[in-house]
């Protein structure tokens, strides 16, 4: 299958580029990207300074988070994967939200409980990131077949990387919404690798985009660090779900320019030779360029929103360092209406253990 592409390298706009995005989407665009890349370094180094446990970031892959985030409408439910962060804070996830739940504090919506990286939203249509990989598939599925049901004009969309195609509940979930036509965006990044697995050793098929059409599925090959190709393929697979004309597998092509996590070493698996030839497609300078070639960025622009920016993540740091975490009490609460009474005996042990250990 082909790749569809608008943007070069260069940051040259394709005349054959029908979608028609305005300087405006186009520079929130931009700053989102910048800011997803910004927020992922700075975590970065507070893991590797002792600060916080874990960070996974999306560098380089940023176009396919806040491309997709920006051709879909709030009512549209997200069910993002960790790589994801620019998705909620197109949506309008603060810094403060974001560094709250990165260090686990009383403050972190998910109230402590997850891994870091691990975002959701409530208020901004997010579901949670769960840790499982795959496991959003039929989720994302099931929740279109109630909003078809329902006859609400939104659709869901599923955000995965090419390692959780190897997982049953991929299968499970497309054939499911095939059968049955949910409006459901099915958005896999291809970005080369499952930790240290490569895409070789996941699958022997043309990648992942036929598997779609295997199931009846449209299903479309685009160029993930393209900025106009994101935005344009997810309008119209959205603007299809809501035809009734069934759910749409987007392939996006992009590359895991980072280490897995801070778990990992990249250096152990891959040359670096390869990293180099990816930086040159990144999508944050490609659509750097174009817009400076449209008159509408430049470097002035930029300096000044990189400091504005770092300033906003220094002081959302200090601010979350400050905030306590959670009692232990909240760790049996939130999950059943009534807390059952094996928990209860738990929470006494686990309290007095504690208390013991102190004392
Ligand atoms: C069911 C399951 N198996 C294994 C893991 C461990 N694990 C976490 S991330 C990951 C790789 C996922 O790769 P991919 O789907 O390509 O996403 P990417 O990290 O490349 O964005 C694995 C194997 C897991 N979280 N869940
Ligand atoms: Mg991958």
């Amino acid at each position: 299958m082909e790749t569809l592409s608008y943007l070069t390298p260069e940051g040259i706009l394709s005349p054959t580029c029908q979608d028609k995005l305005t300087p405006d989407l186009l520079v929130k665009g931009l700053k989102t990207m910048l800011l997803t890349r910004l927020v992922d370094e700075r975590m970065i180094t507070l893991q590797r300074q002792g600060t916080i446990t874990f960070a996974m970031s999306s560098l380089g892959e940023e176009a396919c988070a806040v491309a997709s985030a920006a051709a879909l409408e709030m009512c549209d439910w997200m069910y993002p994967q960790y790589r994801e962060a620019g998705v909620i804070f197109w949506r309008g996830f603060t810094i403060q939200q974001y560094v709250d739940h990165m260090f686990a504090n009383a403050q972190d919506l998910e109230f402590g409980r997850q891994m870091p990286n691990h975002f959701g939203s409530r208020a901004l249509n997010v579901v949670t990131v769960s840790s499982p990989i795959g496991t959003k598939i039929p989720h994302a599925a099931g929740c279109a077949y109630a909003m078809k049901l329902q006859k609400e004009s939104c659709v869901s969309i599923c955000y995965f990387g090419e390692g959780a195609t190897s997982e049953g509940d991929f299968h499970a979930g497309l054939n499911f919404a095939a059968v049955r036509g949910c409006p459901v965006i099915f958005f896999c990044r291809n970005n080369g690798y499952a930790i240290s697995t490569p895409c070789s050793r996941q699958f022997a098929s043309e990648g992942v985009a036929p598997k779609g059409i295997a199931y009846g599925i449209t299903a479309v090959r685009i160029d993930g660090n393209d900025f106009f190709a994101v935005h344009e393929a997810v309008l119209k697979a959205r603007k299809q779900c809501l035809e009734g004309k069934g759910p749409v597998l987007i392939e996006a092509m992009t590359y895991r320019m980072g280490a897995h996590s801070t778990s990992d070493d990249p250096t152990l698996y891959r040359k670096e030779n390869e990293e180099k030839e990816w930086e040159k497609k990144c999508p944050i300078l490609r659509l750097r360029m174009y817009l400076t070639a449209q008159g509408v960025w430049d470097e002035q622009k930029e300096i000044a929103f990189v400091a504005t920016t770092q300033e906003e993540i220094s002081k959302a740091i200090a601010v979350a360092k400050e905030r306590p975490y959670l009692p232990l009490k909240s760790l049996v609460e939130h999950v059943y209406f009534e807390i059952p009474e094996s928990l209860k005996i738990e929470y006494e042990q686990l309290k007095n253990s504690l208390a013991q250990e102190k004392g």
